[in-house]
């Protein structure tokens, strides 16, 4: 999978090339290209931003370093420029204002291609960006959640990692995906290790019995309590 990500920030995902997903770049299973917005600016001061038309508070994002920046990202791909090979890029803009990311969402865009993230800041991007993005790909905008961050940073780095661990190869155990919280629709089972005393607390005898079926039993038990007592939304029945 080729990921490019554009932000005026660029310094910001220094982290992702760490651990887990720094052995899948390493493998040659992630193509991970953060760019900065700036460097498809042309005048003197590497302007990214302007007043809003019609008026009002802060900033809105210049859309002309961000056509530069898709056009060319988008068109990285084998043939020519005028005649690309392969699969359109899906470009993702995190927004409060967008879709919520889910991990369904994460295991969708872990099969693609092609992604390109591009990170607003200030108020927003000039709406005929994802217009333009539109010919190029298919455009999604995408929220976390119902709260306001100060730009897609961090976002795009929650929808990378998410993404990122998902693509084959990436996760050494494949087992250990399958039984994590949300993977099969409930929270995760609480989990212990040694010593079996800490501070006069007791692991549950349970998983100290060696029986495998039993174990099972008890953890599917703890998984649909913890979700009903605090994701009951999660819950086919009662929402
Ligand atoms: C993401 N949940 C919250 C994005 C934005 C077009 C594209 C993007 C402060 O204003 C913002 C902040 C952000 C960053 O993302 C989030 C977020 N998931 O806050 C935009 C606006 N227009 C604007």
């Amino acid at each position: 999978m080729r990921i490019d990500v554009v932000s005026i920030f660029p310094s910001y995902f220094d982290g992702l090339t760490l651990s887990l997903l720094g052995r899948a770049r390493d493998s040659g299973i992630l193509d991970l290209n953060v760019h900065d917005l700036r460097d498809w600016t042309s005048d003197r001061h590497r302007t990214v931003d302007d007043t809003p038309y019609g008026g009002g508070a802060g900033m809105v994002m210049k859309p002309e370093p961000w056509g530069l920046a898709l056009d060319q990202l988008a068109s990285a791909r084998a043939g020519s420029v005028a005649e690309p090979v392969g699969p359109r890029p899906t470009i993702i803009f995190p927004s409060p204002a967008g879709e919520v990311f889910h991990q369904s969402t994460a295991r969708e865009l872990a099969d693609h291609e092609h992604l390109i993230f591009g990170c607003g800041r200030y108020e927003g991007i000039d709406e005929r960006v994802f217009e333009e993005a539109a010919e190029l790909g298919e455009v999604r905008l995408i929220s976390l959640g119902d709260y306001v961050l100060n730009g897609g940073e961090v976002a795009v780095m929650a929808m990378i990692e998410a993404i990122g661990r998902l693509i084959p190869g990436v996760v050494g155990n494949p087992e250990s995906l399958v039984e994590e919280s949300h993977e099969d629709g409930l929270l995760e089972y609480p989990s212990y290790t040694k010593p079996s005393v800490w501070r006069d607390r007791e692991v549950p005898p349970i998983l100290l019995s060696g029986n495998h079926g039993a174990i099972a039993a008890w953890r599917r038990e703890q998984q649909i309590e913890r979700t009903r007592r605090r994701r009951p939304d999660l819950l086919p029945d009662e929402g």
